[in-house]
């Protein structure tokens, strides 16, 4: 396959209760705004979904402004193009700035577009070759101590291969001690979003007791310089998330020593042509990636499985299964869990699951048609 024209554009506005309130340093979530994109090129679709969150709590972008973006300035740029390879479609943006998840979203459906097109897997488009990934499930912040716990033990029980706890400032060390002493084994990680300050670096460091794979994103959320100085306070790896938004941002942080682990959500970065070269420099560099989550549908669940295919992903993601937040997702079939801790990487072309039409039908607040 050599091309395909891009004819025409939907935002489909969905609107998702998670199964329960995802509480994190931010506060809780329950209501998930989601805009998927269809993009319509030369007979075949292609899905993305735009991962910004109800408020500007994760990054500066909502789902409101991204769409607002979407619509006056970014899709106008794409429209009626001709794509030869998927990656053009970022340098197509090269003159707008910001706006990563905005861009994501169609990025990513147009990839899934040529994935279908060709006849390939989208993982075996972006260059993975594992047929599995191992998943890993993130808990929110629990009412208390005794809830958290028994969260746990229902996860372990499923097989996820790492938990992770959200921490915060009066719900970090007791309770990940409480954690630790009933769970000596469990691959554990814990994951502050940006709750802390350099101020608190002793305190952090009363985490190194539990041996953690990592604790990511404790200090500002656009920080690099500050984490490198509190790195080697702490014997537990620092991960970046929020902060690492380009293949760039890896290498100063890298070069600073402010982190040993990225986070790779393809939202954060602007779609797949960012997150490769993050990949690829990572890769370069001996630094371990795993793809993070933002309570994605199905369809943004199966773009974070292909891209956790590819080799430089050695740490279990936040993949979770559809059966983790959602009732019914929008995806036939849904992702589900093995026993040993992974789920399927597709094999079929794209992102390998077919949308189900009613349960979209069923979440589906009103569709926005573009045309060049
Ligand atoms: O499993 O999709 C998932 C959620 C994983 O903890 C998770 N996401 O900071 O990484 C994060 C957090 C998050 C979710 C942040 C939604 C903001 C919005």
């Amino acid at each position: 396959m050599t091309s395909l024209t891009l004819e025409r554009i939907d935002l489909l506005h969905v609107s998702m209760q998670l199964l329960e309130p995802f509480v994190t340093s931010f506060g809780p979530q329950q209501q998930r705004d989601i805009v998927l994109i269809r993009v319509f090129a030369d007979g075949v679709e292609g899905w993305g979904e735009l991962v910004a969150a109800r408020e500007p709590i994760y990054s500066e972008e909502t789902a409101i402004t991204a769409t607002a973006m979407l619509r006056h300035h970014l899709l106008g740029k794409v429209l009626g193009r001709t794509v030869d390879d998927p990656r053009q479609v970022d340098r197509w943006w090269a003159g707008a700035r910001g706006n990563p998840m905005a861009k994501a979203a169609v990025e990513m459906a147009v990839w899934d577009a040529w994935a279908r097109a060709s006849g390939q897997s989208l993982a075996h488009l972006l260059g993975g070759s594992a047929t599995r990934a191992p998943a890993g499930v993130s808990i929110g912040i629990q009412d208390d101590t005794a809830a958290l716990l028994d969260r746990i033990t229902g996860f372990v029980e499923q097989g996820y291969a790492r938990i992770k706890l959200k921490i915060a400032p009066g719900r970090d060390v007791a309770m990940v001690a409480a954690v630790r002493e009933q769970f000596p084994d469990i691959p554990l990680t814990v994951d502050a979003n940006s709750a802390y300050t350099l101020a608190d670096a002793d305190h952090l460091a009363q985490l190194d007791a539990f041996d953690l794979m990592m604790i990511e994103q404790p200090l500002a959320h656009d920080d690099i310089i500050d984490h490198a100085t509190l790195a080697p306070r702490l014997q537990t790896p620092i991960c970046l998330d929020e902060s690492i938004r380009s293949a760039g941002d890896a290498r100063r942080a890298h070069q600073l020593g402010a982190c040993r682990i990225i986070n790779c959500k393809p939202g954060r970065l602007g779609g797949y042509a960012a997150s490769l070269a993050l990949h690829d420099w990572c890769t370069a560099a001996g630094i371990p990636l795993w793809v993070g989550g933002m309570l994605e549908s199905g369809v943004g669940r199966l773009h974070n499985i292909a891209l956790a295919s590819l080799p430089g992903y050695t740490l279990p993601g936040d993949i979770s299964a559809s059966d983790r937040y959602w009732a019914a997702d929008i995806i036939d079939p849904p992702v589900r869990l093995a026993p040993d801790g992974t789920v399927a990487v597709p094999a079929a072309p794209g992102i390998g699951h077919a949308i189900d039409p009613q349960r979209l039908q069923s979440v589906l607040e009103h569709t926005e048609t573009f045309v060049p």
